[in-house]
């Protein structure tokens, strides 16, 4: 077997063989720093916020709801517990008395192994002993290392009482977490956003007159100078629809637009939600429903101006979105989102996504909440990433044209962090250059 060592490959030469081909696009995928563009993880600084370690971990509520599919325990009972005794439970129903098969089961045997943790113990004395151990700063160095994630962008919601408190105490962190302005609150639940203005002081009118629009408009401009965001984003429910007859439609318009074009922001729409579909579940209770490309293409007609990162929850919906995208020039495809992020589907989609578009999209992004998860979730990925790579790249071989190293790098640098770092004018290596900044 020919090794493929990096000092061993001459980066301009040819990959004809296709056992060095894949070995060179498994060893390039595995080591490209990734800038992780969605995850909801916060640094150790945003305390209460900041999730870590194997109780936090194992109540993930992915994992919840996959529990409460395993065992006879009610609803209502599991809430009762502590984070703890939850943790407890789950580890008992997906990891001792049935088999971690599903993928983010799987997920947490990957992270145990990647700290030479036994993932067959009947109970969590071992991983909680060793998680309490670490300091969080090294320990959040060792993970970005583990998992080479260079930058990640944060969910930073400034209608979340505990997170402004944060924000408000002048918070210092490091340069390598990047803030998105998340407008959920304010574009899915106006009633309710309505009176957390006016609670900080903002006249708002449910009619959203001028100077109501004015009042929100300094809201954000106040955030925004205070988080630099990388881009604003929102989750919509999989009916979304632009145009419509809704408020929804006015604060887009009149609000969230002119705020993308005048800071020069990108918009972030992740489409398909069902939110509170089983209302027992609390925040694993969410579905998925397709959602109407139609109203993502004529946003991106009306505001040709307006960078739009796009991801869509259906799966049903992504050869749609790729097709969108082919139109849009201001379309950026991004990310497996959420039920997506399993390794047939992300092998689909990234197939998919590179045969209508090439390079120009963003394959991934972890979502990850707990810091642990950027492992898994990047091991993962890459595996899907490389293998989908190594057949495009030997098709392009069968067709009579052999890639470099170079040009294999060149591909994979573009995917897992040039493309976004144009798309949001983020300078590459940023955080080197920006230590503990907010
Ligand atoms: O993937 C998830 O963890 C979901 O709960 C959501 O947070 C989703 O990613 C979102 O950003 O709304
Ligand atoms: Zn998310």
């Amino acid at each position: 077997m020919i090794s493929v060592a990096e000092n061993q490959i001459v980066s301009a030469e040819l990959l004809t063989d296709k056992s060095l081909l894949q070995q060179h696009i498994k060893m390039t995928v595995d080591t490209e720093p990734a800038v992780d563009v969605h995850t909801h993880v916060l640094p150790p600084e945003f305390k209460g916020l900041f999730l870590s370690g194997i109780d936090d971990l194992l109540t993930y509520h992915y994992l919840i709801a996959e529990t409460l599919r395993s065992t006879d325990i009610s609803h209502a009972c599991f809430w009762s517990l502590t984070k703890a005794e939850r943790a407890d439970l789950v580890w008992k129903t997906l990891f001792v008395d049935n088999t971690p098969l599903s993928e983010a089961a799987r997920g947490i045997v990957s992270i145990l192994e990647a700290f030479q943790l036994d993932s067959r113990t009947p109970d969590l004395e071992e991983a909680r002993t060793f998680f309490s151990a670490q300091s969080p700063q090294e320990h959040l160095e060792r993970v970005l290392t583990m998992a080479r994630v260079s930058d990640l962008v944060m969910t930073n919601d400034p209608f979340h009482e505990q997170e402004r408190k944060i924000w408000d105490s002048a918070i210092t962190f490091d340069g390598r977490f990047h803030a998105s302005l998340r407008l959920d609150s304010l574009l899915n639940d106006w009633t309710n956003a309505r009176q957390f203005l006016e609670q900080q002081g903002h006249q708002v009118s449910s009619e959203l007159g001028s100077e109501s629009v004015a009042e929100i408009r300094r809201f954000l401009d106040g955030w925004i100078l205070r988080m630099h965001p990388v881009y604003m984003a929102v989750s919509l429910p999989a009916d979304f629809q632009f145009p419509a007859n809704d408020q929804r439609d006015l604060l887009l318009r009149s609000v969230v637009m002119p705020t993308a074009m005048e800071h020069g922001l990108a918009l972030a729409l992740m489409i398909g939600v069902k939110r509170g579909v089983n209302p027992a579940l609390r925040a694993a209770g969410d579905g998925v429903g397709r959602a109407d490309v139609a109203a993502l293409e004529r946003l991106c007609v009306e505001y040709p101006s307006v960078k739009f990162l796009a991801t869509l929850l259906s799966r049903e919906n992504q050869h749609e979105l790729c097709v969108a995208a082919r139109k849009f020039n201001n379309l950026m495809p991004f990310g497996c989102w959420w039920f997506l992020n399993n390794p047939s589907i992300v092998s689909e989609i990234t197939r998919e996504r590179l045969e209508l578009l090439g390079p120009s999209f963003i394959p991934q992004h972890s979502d990850a909440r707990v810091l642990e998860q950027l492992i898994y979730k990047w091991q993962h990925a890459r595996a899907s990433i490389a293998a989908v790579l190594f057949e495009t790249y030997g098709r392009l071989l069968d067709s009579g044209r052999a890639v470099t190293a170079q040009e294999i790098k060149r591909d994979v640098r573009r995917m897992l962090s040039g493309n976004f770092c144009n798309w949001v004018n983020l300078p590459a290596g940023s955080a080197l250059s920006r230590p503990n900044q907010n």
